[in-house]
């Protein structure tokens, strides 16, 4: 039995559900609310010290990591395959992971803060804000919260992650200019792992894919045209 703890606006977490979904996998999920913080809760804590989303339980192991979690559903689940045959492909897939943890997961946040979590934390009363940023034991994380409940980002910050994601962007778009997919002209976990970030990007301001990246925005469209699209819940899950 699998069980996947999640949230359906959480990027990372659409990742699993996308990989889940085209395995033809069928989980228990069991929802996680961010904003109201149950990542900091002491039970979610003992299954990832990191308080993030998404973790999976499979028997009497517990993983988190979203790219990890994917590649063990890959070697336990090989059928059908999201990974292709060649040494170098499967290399050229690790990249795009890579990428995609390294390039795109940590700055989308800010922005996705900014518009999607601001507007509703910035209302809380000051004691509501103080309790939920004492829980985080993650500096960083903490720091990124107080300033969705207290400021927003500033202008440099925005800038700084805009140009990191308008650059993954880019990578993309080169990659896709003359194929359907990243790797092999196949379905890979190199699709699968980069594109609920596409998603997310599509919806924030500023972003106009088909006009800046058009060959994203078509293999957006490849994808969202696949039964996993709909069983993954993209489409009840914009965020607010
Ligand atoms: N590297 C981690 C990142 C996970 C992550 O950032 N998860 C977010 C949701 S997409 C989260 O749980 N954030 C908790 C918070 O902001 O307090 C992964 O890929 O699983």
């Amino acid at each position: 039995m699998l069980i996947l703890y999640h949230a359906w606006t959480s990027t990372c977490s659409q990742k699993v559900r996308l990989a889940l979904a085209e395995k033809g996998l069928a989980y228990e999920g069991r929802l996680i609310d961010l904003r109201e913080g149950e990542q900091h809760a002491p039970a979610f804590l003992a299954l990832n010290p990191k308080a993030e989303l998404p973790v999976l339980v499979h028997g009497d192991a517990v993983l988190a990591e979203s790219t990890i979690i994917n590649d063990y559903l890959e070697a336990a689940f090989p059928q059908p395959a999201l990974m292709p045959a060649s040494p170098l492909a499967r290399a050229r897939v690790a990249q795009w992971n890579r990428w995609v943890d390294d390039d795109i997961t940590i700055p989308v946040k800010i922005p996705s803060f900014q518009q999607n979590l601001y507007p509703a934390i910035s209302r809380w009363t000051p004691e509501r804000k103080a309790a939920m940023i004492a829980r985080i034991a993650n500096p960083i994380t903490a720091a990124r919260w107080r300033a969705a409940a207290e400021r927003g980002f500033s202008a440099e910050e925005l800038a700084e992650a805009h140009g990191k994601l308008r650059g993954f962007l880019q990578r993309l778009e080169q990659a896709l200019e003359n194929a359907d997919w990243l790797v092999e002209g196949q379905l890979t976990l190199a699709d699968i792992n980069a594109f609920p970030f596409v998603e997310r990007l599509s919806t924030l301001h500023d972003y106009d894919l088909a006009g800046d990246w058009p060959a994203v925005a078509v293999w957006q469209e490849r994808i969202r045209s696949r039964p996993s699209y709909a069983a993954a819940r993209f489409v009840e899950q914009a965020p607010a």
